[in-house]
């Protein structure tokens, strides 16, 4: 890409993120004003990075020492806790909704189909990143083998935590999910999730932020719309702070 017209479309992505914060949460009318700007950051980053763009890969000397947990670093949930004790022996991920057929599936399935290894930088808002190994499998696999609808629009992340006594949950639409770096991963660094980053299945959806990362993934759900999940936003953050729902990075 040529460097003139990539650094005005940074530069409008800029000013559209600045906009976006300062008339946040101002008003009703301030509500839509969020919507067109978050809209306006979604086309120009997919204009950006190409609809299969891929985010950077690092080598494995550049992985950090320790990988810290943030949010929920552990599971209430007594079945979880004592599936955490055995391994997970039974712990079975849904693959469900619009979908013509429904899977539940073991982490032995999920090691069985083809593997993706990708060391990639996570970025949380909170101000910090780490980078990791991650390994699993890739969501449009499952979700041919599923022969996901055409209807879907959207894929939903149900989690085994509750973060203020809320569910957490995320949602993406099915560019990302078809993208070829978002898998459900079942290791970090060559070894089983630890409970802190999210065992013993968590999303990897490298083009977004720390937030759409969701851990505990118990079931994958494929909907028309997220308007009636939780409050509308299409995930916990978004319900709860108003974080933006395509959270590019
Ligand atoms: N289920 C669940 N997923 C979650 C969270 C959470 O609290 N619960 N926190 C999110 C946030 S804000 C970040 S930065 C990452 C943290 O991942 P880590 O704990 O592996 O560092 O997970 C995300 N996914
Ligand atoms: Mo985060």
């Amino acid at each position: 890409m040529v460097d003139l017209p990539r650094r005005s479309l940074l530069a409008g992505i800029a000013a559209l993120g600045a906009s976006a914060c300062a008339k946040i949460n101002d008003s009703e009318a301030a509500g839509s004003l969020f919507k067109a700007a978050e809209d306006g950051h979604r086309v120009l980053h997919r204009a950006l990075a190409g609809k299969q763009g891929l985010a950077k890969e690092f080598r494995p000397d550049q992985r950090s020492p320790t990988f810290r947990g943030n949010g929920s670093v552990t599971v209430a949930d007594p079945f979880y806790q004592e599936q955490l004790a055995k391994g997970f022996p039974d712990w079975k991920l849904e693959v469900r909704g619009l979908v013509e057929k429904p899977l539940a599936l073991g982490l032995a399935d999920l090691k069985a189909l083809p593997q993706r290894i990708q060391i990639t930088r996570h970025d949380c808002v909170e101000g910090w990143s780490a980078i990791g190994e991650w390994q699993g499998v890739q969501l449009g696999a499952l979700l041919d083998a599923a022969k996901v609808k055409e209807s879907a629009k959207f894929i939903v992340f149900r989690c085994a935590d509750t973060l203020y006594g809320r569910d957490y949950y995320e949602s993406i639409d099915m560019v990302d999910a078809y993208h070829p770096q978002t898998i459900i991963a079942h290791s970090l660094n060559s070894e089983p999730l630890p409970e802190k980053n999210g065992a013993p299945l968590r999303m990897r959806i490298e083009r977004q932020l720390g937030y759409k990362q969701a851990k505990y993934v118990k079931a994958i759900e494929a909907v028309t719309s997220f308007a009636q999940i939780g409050q509308g936003g299409g995930g916990f953050w978004e319900d709860v702070a108003g974080y933006q729902w395509y959270a590019g990075v």
